[in-house]
């Protein structure tokens, strides 16, 4: 059997929002039981049948990249951090519907990894400081998740969606907002699956297209010629 084309998603977000709790549930379809914290970087794989059921399907390893969200910003916590963000074709941002701040910090998380990060070390760059001129030129996939729905009471559910509405549309980015233990949320042929599998093909595309490189986005072929009729990206 011919090796499937590996892309690479970094999930994103403050420390405790769930990033290992939806990582598992995205691979291995299940809650996960005993989550700790993420020291380093973790990885799990799913397997995504890009425009399936089309003439151009075509299966994919999606890696997964779980970057342990602890201590801010403190300089040499971001340059360690900043190992894992090397070549990457989307990136999934995280926030606790719960926790405001959780939210805010989505913009400097998604600065840091698309190395856009021009506020002072120490300084987060809040939703009031935000730019979106600093993504108009952005081409990599963003998809923003809001976990722990569950914990939000039926009646306090418009206000709190409503806020998150507009950070996605910020991003120019779906959203989907679900409880990561339980699987019932991402069932296939419900909307958030729909969502889901949009955002893989999106992903799954740029290893024709766009990777970053050292914080700058650039086309594969200008840094790997690519085999003859092989879209293998570089590792
Ligand atoms: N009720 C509820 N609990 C959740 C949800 N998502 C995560 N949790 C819980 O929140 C806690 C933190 O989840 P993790 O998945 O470890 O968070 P993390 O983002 O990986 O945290 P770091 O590894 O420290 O960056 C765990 O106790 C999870 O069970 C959710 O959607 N609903
Ligand atoms: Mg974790």
């Amino acid at each position: 059997m011919a090796a499937l084309d590996r892309v690479k998603v970094l999930v994103l977000g403050d420390s405790g929002v769930g990033k290992s709790s939806l990582v598992h549930l995205l691979c291995q379809n299940q809650m996960l039981g005993n989550p700790s914290w993420t020291v380093g970087c973790s990885v799990d794989v799913r397997i995504h049948d890009y425009k399936e059921g089309t003439p151009e399907e075509k299966t994919y390893y999606i890696e997964l990249w779980d970057v342990g969200g602890s201590v801010g910003s403190a300089t040499s916590v971001k340059s360690t951090r900043a190992v894992f963000y090397n070549l990457l074709n989307g990136i999934i941002l995280v926030h606790d519907l719960t926790n405001k701040k959780s939210s805010q910090n989505l913009y400097r998380w998604s600065l840091e990894a698309l190395n856009r990060d021009v506020a002072p070390a120490g300084v987060l760059v809040t939703n009031g400081d935000y730019d979106r001129e600093q993504f108009a030129d952005n081409q990599i996939p963003l998809l923003v998740i809001g976990t722990k729905l569950d914990q939000i009471p039926e009646t306090k559910r418009n206000e709190v969606l409503t806020r998150t509405a507009f950070l996605a549309e910020d991003f120019n980015a779906e959203e989907i907002n679900l409880d990561c233990t339980n699987p019932r949320y991402l069932a296939a042929g419900s909307s958030n699956a729909v969502k889901l599998s949009r955002f893989f093909d999106k992903v799954s595309f740029s290893t024709d297209s766009v990777w970053v490189v050292l914080g700058e986005q650039v086309r594969l072929p200008e840094i790997l010629p690519k085999a003859q009729g092989s879209s293998e990206p570089l590792k």
